[in-house]
């Protein structure tokens, strides 16, 4: 059997592939690191290779603050600094296969805003119209803040979301926060995907 025909759903036309922020600052080792987060590299990377193959677009979303970001404890916020734009932790990770066509959205640039859709602010809905994208196929970091946001406005927008499950870590900041988040994205009618 080919590699193709043992995928669970393979990707067609109107399909799109969105990477959610696979920088540093959110691996381990990194200064908001999600345990476990390098896990989803691999499988990502698998998917990268069967859009490749499909010519089917792929676009990488990245966390990009200015250094005073009202989300950062310092300005009151919550979070440790973290992707602050042009820094070494705002890098997507190495090992990540981006194609060199790779579509990239940064998002939450504004200092007073904090944005955990990449809908939020950005051309990412322009990209996909003009790409004439119906499905995404969505995975990275993390679950419980911008894969959860990216997914229910995506949903509001009228994509079909499919959400791959093995490609997705949570911060977990409360306990459960990751499997709610998963949960809220099934019910409000994502589609799990395995691998
Ligand atoms: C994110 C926390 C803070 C995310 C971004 O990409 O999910 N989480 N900023
Ligand atoms: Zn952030």
């Amino acid at each position: 059997m080919s590699q193709e025909s043992a995928d669970p759903i393979r990707p067609q036309t109107g399909d799109a592939l969105l990477i959610v922020d696979v920088q540093y600052d959110f691996l381990p080792g990194g200064s908001l690191g999600i345990a476990g987060a390098d896990a989803v590299i691999a499988p990502l990377n698998a998917w990268i290779a069967r859009f490749r193959a499909a010519g089917l677009p792929i676009l990488a979303t990245r966390d990009w603050h200015p250094p005073d970001h009202c989300s950062f404890v310092a300005q009151g916020g919550i979070w440790p600094e973290h992707c602050v734009a042009g820094s070494p932790g705002a890098r997507f990770h190495a090992d990540l296969a981006l194609p060199e066509d790779v579509l990239v959205i940064s998002k939450a640039t504004r200092q007073d805003a904090e944005a955990y859709s990449s809908f939020a602010g950005t051309d990412l809905a322009e990209h996909l119209r003009r790409l004439a994208v119906k499905r995404l196929f969505i995975g990275g970091l993390a679950t419980d803040y911008c894969v959860l946001n990216t997914v229910e406005d995506g949903l509001h927008l009228g994509y079909a979301a499919m959400v791959l499950v093995a490609c997705v870590r949570a911060v977990n900041v409360r306990p459960g926060d990751g499997e709610r988040a998963l949960a809220a994205m099934f019910a409000a009618g994502a589609v799990p995907v395995e691998g």
